[in-house]
């Protein structure tokens, strides 16, 4: 393969830790946009052993300036916008922020591209909370959107912006229409590594019960370790598009309880409270998306089962609680 150089912006994140180490396996030259944090934000690209190899930028989605510079010294050929103020919660409390950076950060990396190499590949993460209240059988490429989050309408505001710049300057402008993704290196606010780090915390004795809200919610939960390929795999298409990425089972964040707290040989209804702390002003009850462009288009299907991916993370949750 030719010699590629990628920018991801949110590299330090779930998805941006799992792309940089796909990419640097393929050889590429991976640079990353590192926003400036008074606290370690490393850590997920140590733990896939990669922090040595990605060649960090200082630089934040909400300051064109930082990013025309991103754009100039990694000569990138290919752009993944991962950056966002991702958690869903925290969207109504700072909904403001959530635009700037989820929102009109997604407009300030297409300008970059506009302004320095209009030739490189964008990749856009777009987001299954944008069909927020429209429930068809399955979601698809054609469901209309119905937000109801403020971070789905900023999702929602770069998506267009992806495909306003594809049809208006011809920009090679992919968008990724993702269901939810997990891994052992999800953030602890998202259900699945509150679900499993609980776990691993009840089984070793440090911890009492767990406080949830809307455990009804149904989500579409696959491997972030898989997704990060699809992302990949549009930007080598000849033509850019746009595309759900999905493994097409939709399961209850109880019965994902259930399976959590049987791995370790518990019960979920032992422990969990329902807290309506956790419910949210407006919910999206159930995403279930259809991958089948993708599968046709990309030949990408989801390859890790949700048992696979949970019990794996209790696994990595056990170990990283009793080394506390
Ligand atoms: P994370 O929350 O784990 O990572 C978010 C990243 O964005 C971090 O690197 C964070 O940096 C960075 N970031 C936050 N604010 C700024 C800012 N102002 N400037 C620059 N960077 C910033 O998200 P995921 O990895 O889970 O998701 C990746 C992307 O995919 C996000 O855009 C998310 O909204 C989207 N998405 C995720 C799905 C999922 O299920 N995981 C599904 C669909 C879409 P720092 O570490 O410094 O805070
Ligand atoms: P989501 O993920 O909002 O789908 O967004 P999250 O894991 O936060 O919630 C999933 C569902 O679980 C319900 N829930 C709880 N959620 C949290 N976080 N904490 C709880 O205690 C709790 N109890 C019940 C929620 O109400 C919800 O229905 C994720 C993010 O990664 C987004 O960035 C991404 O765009 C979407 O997935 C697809």
């Amino acid at each position: 393969m030719q010699n590629k150089t990628a920018l991801i912006t949110g590299i330090t994140g779930q998805d941006g830790a799992y792309l940089a180490k796909l990419l640097l396996d393929k050889g590429y030259e991976v640079f990353g946009l590192h926003a400036r944090r008074a606290t370690d934000t490393l850590w997920r690209l140590r733990h896939l052993g990669v922090e040595s190899s990605v060649k960090l930028l200082d630089g934040d989605l909400t300051d064109l300036s930082s990013l025309i510079r991103a754009m100039e010294k990694s000569q990138a050929s290919e752009v993944y916008n991962l950056g966002a103020q991702s958690f869903v919660g925290t969207s109504w409390e700072q909904p403001i922020l959530t635009t700037q950076v989820t929102g009109v950060g997604t407009l300030n990396v297409l300008e970059a591209i506009r302004i320095v190499n209009p030739k490189a590949r964008f990749y856009q993460a777009s987001t299954s909370e944008m069909f927020g209240l429209i429930q068809e059988s399955m979601q698809s490429e054609t469901t209309p959107f119905y937000p109801r989050s403020p971070y789905g309408v900023a999702k929602l505001y770069g998506h267009w912006m992806t495909v306003n710049y594809r049809e208006s300057f011809g920009l090679h402008a992919s968008s990724g229409i993702l269901f939810n993704h997990e891994s052992p290196l999800r953030g602890i606010e998202f259900v699945t590594r509150k679900v499993t780090d609980a776990v691993a915390r009840i089984k070793q004795g440090k911890q009492k019960e767990l406080r949830l809200g809307n455990i009804d919610a149904k989500r579409d939960w696959g491997f972030a370790g898989d997704y990060v390929e699809a992302m990949w795999l549009m930007l080598q298409q000849d033509k850019a598009d746009d595309y759900v990425i999905a493994t097409g089972l939709t399961t209850t964040v109880r019965d994902m309880c259930t399976i959590a707290f049987a791995h370790v040989g518990l019960k979920h209804e032992d422990y969990v409270v329902i807290d309506p702390l956790f419910y949210r002003p407006a919910e999206v009850e159930v995403l279930l998306g259809n991958p089948a462009k993708a599968k046709a288009k990309l030949g990408w299907v989801a390859k890790t089962d949700l048992a696979t991916l949970i019990t794996g993370m209790v696994d990595a949750d056990m170990v990283r609680v009793n080394k506390e």
